[in-house]
């Protein structure tokens, strides 16, 4: 075999570098912030459509059994970027981490293989990013109208227009740029659809005609369900989902009811459309009080302070159907926007041919509560925020089409990216490669039958306590602890929407003795020393 030592000349070994660059897939990673799948067309059910984002589903994969491991803006970035559950990558709340920086990430490891690497809009990592060639970011949350973003230098630029077309802009202008000769990765992290909800003028009108349907367990009274009982973000209590913030009905004439932060957000805008947006919200808000009059007094700063059981108040049933539809109305304007730049990212991939070498993905840094349970936010670990939106459209040599309804995790996407590129992927990567779905290859037996999933950020905004736990194909088992001390056990197959704790029920003995059991081998495997956290 001594033949093929023989030295290959300069050029065919260009020749090969470079059609080993062309191989190796670009990646487009969009992730929005609490967008949701009830709220996402192809995933049915859908209280409104995003004809582009089914458009990558249509032409590529979706994810029907995709999650989160820790169900909060920050942590899920970390967790994604790293490939590693929080309590490995060290960033386990919002409110108090600072990210390592330092640590490995999947970024550095793909700009290291010969990846130009981009990062464009949402952070919340506190410190600098690193291992990007290219970053703009937003400050925190970032802000809807003509938003700032914190350049490489360090400095605060202030850009023109709504926050999803400007980070669309500059990620077009970013890949229109870029060095053709290396494969890259973009990630795309739009602000929307966070609170509070504040739509592109153009849509500010959208949805005003429709009527949003209230999920069937709206209502729900979170019977045997103790840390449900405790949360802060209900719908229909004012001092959770706050009427003039979040539902913006104020006094017209006397804005005094308004907070700061969200004046400052509408303050923003550009005379003419400030003008605009107070003139539509004023009138929604002299609707609310020709409806409900009584809620005059409650709109003043005195009205601010009426707790009538010491601490949230409840509306009747009409006054929380005006919130709930306000609610979706607004979410559903701000998710407009981020379909049609969704598809206009895509548009321009497509215009400029690359779609055959780009893998597309689109999802979310967690799910969100469209009311179910009565709520709005995310942070539990109950379906709809333990869930995340995941559609691909795939590169050439990826066969699979269709719905994937093996369980994947937020962990899993760096381990996929590094694979795609041809990278080894570090054996302290927590998540699983995703190229074997991808390929359609068989996965049956060899996929895994449980994910892992634990939320810290208690006390905090919103008061879901502490938690931590798995899911199987059939089965939910959470811990709730710090301040409480509570299990809860669901058969997603006879009760969906979670309403129904069965822990300690008898019927489900042998059940609750195996979640158990897998618990426990779970927290060993990532090494999830609970003992030490409880
Ligand atoms: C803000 C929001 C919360 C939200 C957290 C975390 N309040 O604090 O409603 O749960 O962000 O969201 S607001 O008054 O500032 O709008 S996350 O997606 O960034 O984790
Ligand atoms: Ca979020």
């Amino acid at each position: 075999m001594k033949a093929s030592l023989t030295v290959i000349p300069m050029l065919t070994l260009a020749a090969h570098a470079m059609a080993q660059t062309q191989q190796r897939p670009n990646i487009v990673y969009i992730m929005t912030d609490d967008h949701t799948a009830q709220m996402m067309s192809c995933y049915g059910n859908s209280h409104m459509q995003t004809p582009n984002l089914d458009r990558i589903a249509q032409e590529g994969v979706l994810f029907r059994n995709s999650f989160v491991a820790n169900s909060l803006s920050g942590p899920s970035r970390a967790c994604m970027i790293t490939g590693k559950h929080s309590h490995k990558n060290g960033f386990t709340n919002n409110e108090h981490g600072v990210f390592d920086g330092s640590q490995q990430t999947m970024p550095k490891l793909m700009q290291a293989a010969g990846y130009q690497t981009a990062l464009i809009g949402k952070w919340h990592l506190v410190s600098q990013p690193t291992g990007f060639d290219y970053y703009e970011i937003l400050h925190g949350q970032g802000e809807y109208y003509n938003p700032n973003f914190i350049q490489m230098d360090g400095s605060s630029k202030r850009f023109d227009g709504y926050c999803t077309d400007v980070i669309t802009d500059k990620a077009i202008n970013w890949i229109e740029h870029r060095d053709e000769s290396k494969p890259f990765i973009i990630f795309v992290h739009h602000k929307a659809c966070h609170r509070d909800w504040l739509p592109d003028m153009k849509y500010i009108r959208e949805f005003e005609g429709q009527t949003f349907e209230k999920p069937a367990n709206f209502n729900d009274n979170w019977e045997g369900r103790v840390a449900a009982q405790q949360q802060e973000m209900s719908v229909s209590s004012s001092f959770d989902m706050d009427l003039a913030y979040d539902n913006k009905a104020y006094l017209p004439g006397d804005k005094t009811r308004l907070s700061g932060a969200y004046v400052g957000n509408v303050n923003r805008l550009k005379p003419n459309d400030r003008q605009a947006y107070w003139a539509f919200y004023d009138s929604i808000s002299c609707d609310f009080y020709r409806r409900f009059p009584e809620m005059r007094e409650r709109m003043t700063p005195q009205g601010l302070q009426v707790n009538k059981d010491g601490k949230r108040i409840y509306e009747n049933e009409a006054v929380t159907d005006w919130k709930f539809q306000r609610y979706m109305r607004d979410y559903a304007k701000v998710t407009k926007s981020v379909d049609d730049n969704v598809g206009r990212l895509f548009d321009y991939l497509k215009e400029k041919g690359m779609l055959d070498n780009t893998l597309v993905v689109y999802t979310s840094d967690q799910g969100f509560y469209m009311g179910e349970h009565g709520w709005f936010d995310k942070r539990f670990m109950y379906e709809e925020s333990l869930n995340t939106p995941l559609v691909m459209r795939l590169p050439d040599g990826y066969k699979r089409r269709g719905e994937i309804q093996e369980m994947v995790q937020n962990i899993d996407y760096a381990p996929t990216f590094l694979e795609m590129a041809g990278v080894k992927v570090p054996g302290d990567i927590q998540g699983e490669s995703l190229v074997p779905l991808l390929k359609g290859e068989k996965t049956i037996g060899k996929w895994r039958d449980a994910i892992y999933y634990h939320f810290y950020e208690y006390p905090a905004e919103h008061s879901v306590k502490r938690h931590y736990g798995i899911r199987t194909n059939r089965y939910k088992l959470i811990h709730f602890y710090n301040d409480i001390d509570t299990w809860e056990l669901y058969d997603l197959k006879e009760d969906p929407s979670e309403m129904h704790n069965v822990y300690g029920n008898p019927a489900y003995a042998k059940v609750q003795k195996e979640m158990h059991k897998k618990l426990k081998m779970l927290q060993k495997k990532y090494d999830d020393d609970v003992e030490a956290t409880l």
